[in-house]
C-alpha cells in the first residue's frame, strides 16, 4: 500500500476508535447515572481476595485484548468492571445440572472474573438465594417491577416443551418452565444463556428426548446471547456483560448467538498440539507413548477441528489448563446438539480421515460449520447497523433470521 494510502487508513481507525471511546465514555456515565450504586465496593473486593492492584491491571489488559478492543480500552474495562454490581440479574434454572453455577461459583482460588461473579447483584437465583416457594415468587415479581427493562435475564437449562411444558414445573403455583420463562425475559433488557443445554438443548435434549426438551430461543421463539459450552468458561460471560456495561450494547453474535469475540475461532487452529496433527504425530490410545509426548489427540476422538470457541487461549480454572492440556480431545461442547452430533465422543467423526489428512478434516469442518462461518459475517453487518439504533437497556438481542440451530 503507498505511504498515502497508509497515513489515509490510520486516520480513519483512529478516527473510529476515538468514537467509539467518545460513544463508551457516555454510556458509562449512564450507567453510574441509571442504575443503583455498586453494591460492593470492587477495589476492596480485590483487596479482601488477595488480589493485588498489578495483578487486576494485567486482568483488564488481557479482557481489553480479549474483547478485540486496542489497550486505549484497559482504563473503561477496569470502571467496568467496578459499576459491574450496578447491573440487575435475575437468574433462572430449568433442565439442566447446576454445572454451570458451580463451574462460576466455586473457584478455590478466585480470579478477578470470579470476583466479578460473586459481586454481581443477584436479585434472584434459585440455588443461591435463602427464600424459597412463596417468598422467592415474591422475590421475582419484585425483581422484575422493579427493574423492567433493566435487567439481564440469565438462563441455566433446556425447557421441556413436552405434556404442554408439565415435564417442569416451578414454585408454589405449579408454572411451568415455558411459562415462568416467558414471563421474566418478556421483561428483560436482554437475555443472556449460560450453558449449551439453555442455548441449544444439550443433554436434556439429546437423542431420543423424550420430554421434547430445546433451547430458550427454540422454546421462546426470541434471541438469545448464547454462552456456549458444557459447562462456559466464566470469562465468556463476563466479558459480555462488560460489553454490554460498556457500549450499551450486546457484541456482535454468530449466527448461533454465540458472541464472535468469544467463539469466533476453531479450536483446532489454536490448539497447542497442533504441530503434531501437522507432522501426523497422534495418540493411538489412551497412555501411549504419543499421550506421554503430547501428540494430537485427533484418532482419539478430538472434536476441536469441528468446534468454535477461546478455551484454548483463556483456558479454565484461573487458566491452569482446558481438556486438550488435560490430555482429552475437545467433544464439540460449544456446538449445538453436540451430545448427538459429535458422538462417539473418543472416536473420530469420518474414520476415513485417520493419518492425518488435513484436507479430510477441514472439509468435514467447513461442512459442519459453514452455517456458523456464514452467520458470522451477516451479523457482523447486521449488528453494526442495529448498534446505531439501540437505546441503553433496551436493546433487543440480534435478529435470528439466519439463526440455525439443531
Ligand atoms: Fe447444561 Fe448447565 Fe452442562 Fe450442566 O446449567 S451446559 S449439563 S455443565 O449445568 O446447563
Ligand atoms: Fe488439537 Fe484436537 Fe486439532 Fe489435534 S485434532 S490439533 S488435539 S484440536
Ligand atoms: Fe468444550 Fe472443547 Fe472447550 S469440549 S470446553 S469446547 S475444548
Amino acid at each position: 500500500m503507498a505511504k498515502g494510502n497508509n497515513s489515509e487508513y490510520k486516520k480513519m481507525i483512529d478516527k473510529q476508535y476515538s468514537d467509539l471511546m467518545k460513544h463508551c465514555q457516555v454510556q458509562m456515565e449512564k450507567v453510574e447515572k441509571d442504575l443503583p450504586e455498586p453494591k460492593e465496593d470492587f477495589q476492596a473486593v480485590l483487596k479482601e481476595h488477595g488480589v493485588s492492584r498489578r495483578d487486576f491491571i494485567k486482568w483488564t489488559s488481557a479482557m481489553t485484548a480479549a474483547l478485540m478492543l486496542p489497550p486505549i480500552f484497559r482504563p473503561m474495562v477496569a470502571k467496568a468492571a467496578e459499576n459491574f454490581s450496578r447491573l440487575p440479574v435475575v437468574w433462572l434454572h430449568f433442565a439442566e445440572c447446576t454445572g454451570c453455577s458451580e463451574a462460576f461459583l466455586r473457584s478455590s482460588y478466585p480470579n478477578v472474573d470470579d470476583i466479578l461473579l460473586d459481586t454481581i447483584s443477584l436479585e434472584y437465583h434459585e440455588t443461591l438465594m435463602a427464600a424459597s416457594g412463596y417468598q422467592a415468587e415474591q422475590n421475582l415479581e419484585k425483581a422484575i417491577k422493579d427493574f423492567e427493562g433493566k435487567f439481564i435475564c440469565v438462563i441455566e437449562g433446556a425447557l421441556p416443551r413436552g405434556l404442554n411444558g408439565k415435564y417442569l414445573t416451578l414454585g408454589p403455583k405449579g408454572k411451568t418452565g415455558i411459562q415462568v420463562a416467558k414471563e421474566v425475559t418478556s421483561k428483560a433488557a436482554a437475555v443472556v444463556c449460560i450453558g449449551a443445554c439453555s442455548c441449544y438443548g444439550n443433554i436434556p435434549a439429546a437423542k431420543p428426548n423424550p420430554t421434547d426438551c430445546v433451547g430458550i430461543s427454540k422454546a421462546l421463539g426470541i434471541s438469545t446471547v448464547n454462552i456456549a459450552g458444557c459447562p462456559p468458561n466464566a470469562v465468556n460471560f463476563t466479558g459480555t456483560l462488560l460489553h454490554y456495561l460498556m457500549f450499551g450494547s450486546l457484541p456482535t453474535l454468530d449466527s448461533l448467538g454465540r458472541p464472535v469475540w468469544a467463539y469466533g475461532k476453531r479450536i483446532h487452529d489454536y490448539c497447542e498440539r497442533r504441530p503434531h496433527y501437522d507432522a501426523s504425530e497422534f495418540v493411538e490410545e489412551w497412555g501411549d507413548n504419543g499421550a506421554l509426548k503430547g501428540w494430537c489427540l485427533y484418532k482419539m476422538g478430538c472434536k476441536g477441528p469441528y468446534t468454535y470457541a477461546n478455551c484454548a487461549k483463556v483456558r479454565f480454572n484461573d487458566a491452569i489448563s482446558w481438556p486438550i492440556m488435560g490430555g482429552h480431545g475437545c467433544i464439540g461442547c460449544t456446538e449445538p446438539g453436540f451430545w448427538d452430533t459429535m458422538a462417539p465422543l473418543e472416536k473420530p467423526l469420518d474414520e476415513k480421515s485417520y493419518g492425518g489428512g488435513e484436507k479430510t478434516v477441514d472439509n468435514i469442518g467447513i461442512a459442519l460449520t459453514g452455517a456458523t462461518i456464514a452467520g458470522v459475517a451477516v451479523h457482523a453487518v447486521a449488528s453494526v447497523v442495529k448498534h446505531r439504533h439501540d437505546k441503553f437497556f433496551k436493546t433487543a438481542p440480534t435478529s435470528k433470521e439466519d439463526r440455525t440451530e439443531e
